[in-house]
Order: C-alpha cells, then sequence, then structure tokens
C-alpha cells in the first residue's frame, strides 16, 4: 500500500465531511481498515500513528531525527511533545529554506490537520533526539512516547532503520 492509496480515500472522505453526516462514519471506516492492515501500530482518540522510525548512525553522533506519520480522522491536533530515554531531550523541528540554506529550526508544536495525515519525514518536520544515550544501530528498537494536544499521549516503539532509509519513499512500502 503506498502513499497515494492510503491519502486518497481518506481526502475523499474529509471533503464529504462538509456535506454528508455520514462522512465521519466513512472516515471512521478508513481509518480501521487501516488499522486492520497494520499500517498503525497504534491508535490514539482520532489518530492513527505508524511505525516511527530513526536512522542508524555512526557512534559517534550526538544527535539523531525520529519520523513517524499520523493520521487524523478527527478535528485539528497537534504534536506538542516527544520524550524518550535514549536521548538527554528531544524538539520538535521543522527544515526551513534560508539564503538558498535548508536550515533546521524548532517549533513549539506541529499541527496534525484536520482529517488529513501529517507526515514526519526526513527533510520536513522530525522529532530530533539530542544527546544520544546509546548509538542508533541499525535493527534496533526504543520506547518514544508522543503526546498531543487533543488526543493526549501515547507510548509507541521507534525502530532504527538503515543509515540510508527515507532517501526514497521506501520507507512507506516496506
Ligand atoms: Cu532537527
Amino acid at each position: 500500500m503506498n502513499k497515494k492509496n492510503m491519502i486518497k480515500p481518506l481526502a475523499f472522505a474529509a471533503a464529504l465531511a462538509c456535506a454528508l453526516p455520514s462522512a465521519w462514519v466513512m472516515a471512521a471506516d478508513v481509518h480501521s481498515a487501516e488499522a486492520a492492515k497494520g499500517i498503525y501500530v497504534a491508535t490514539q482518540g482520532n489518530l492513527g500513528i505508524t511505525l516511527p522510525w530513526s536512522r542508524a548512525l555512526p557512534p559517534s553522533a550526538h544527535t539523531g531525527a525520529l519520523f513517524v506519520s499520523i493520521h487524523n480522522q478527527g478535528g485539528k491536533d497537534h504534536l506538542v511533545s516527544a520524550h524518550t530515554d535514549i536521548a538527554d531531550k528531544t524538539e520538535l523541528h521543522t527544515h526551513v529554506h534560508e539564503g538558498g540554506l535548508m536550515k533546521m529550526q524548532q517549533v513549539e508544536q506541529i499541527e496534525v490537520p484536520a482529517g488529513a495525515t501529517l507526515e514526519l519525514a526526513p527533510g520536513g518536520y522530525h522529532i530530533m533526539l539530542i544527546g544520544l544515550r546509546e548509538p542508533l544501530r541499525e535493527g534496533m528498537r526504543f520506547p518514544v512516547r508522543l503526546k498531543f494536544a487533543v488526543a493526549g499521549s501515547v507510548e509507541l516503539e521507534a525502530e532504527v532503520k538503515s543509515m540510508d532509509a527515507g532517501t526514497g519513499a521506501e520507507h512507506l512500502h516496506h
């Protein structure tokens, strides 16, 4: 299942939400159908969350990044913080273009738009892992807690993928 197939029916359901009272039922059906296929590793309130992942890094690296996709079948929500014992602290980051350069910038929160999917991915929004307490080795897993303004907190397990993971879209259909 690729990203396009996942988003199209959801966008369609969201568009209908304005016109038809039954549209939320449709969205909920899509939501549970996706969950049943194992697309999500967790659901929390209106949110369906895919496997969070990081890239493997050399042992000398002190910072890493965590990526995840969050589908929202309900109203607007925000990712407000993340916590993991693998790093001293985390920050929510985005990338901005500044003078022809891509630069990371900390943000207070990240909007999870109503009826849409927020994708934290290389080159865009990400959770910065600062002060890694152990090297990110391919195949290892570590716990992470994401906190949302509306949906609340959800405990997940993140997976460390290869050093070049996410350079294409292959992490979306592994
Ligand atoms: Cu960053």
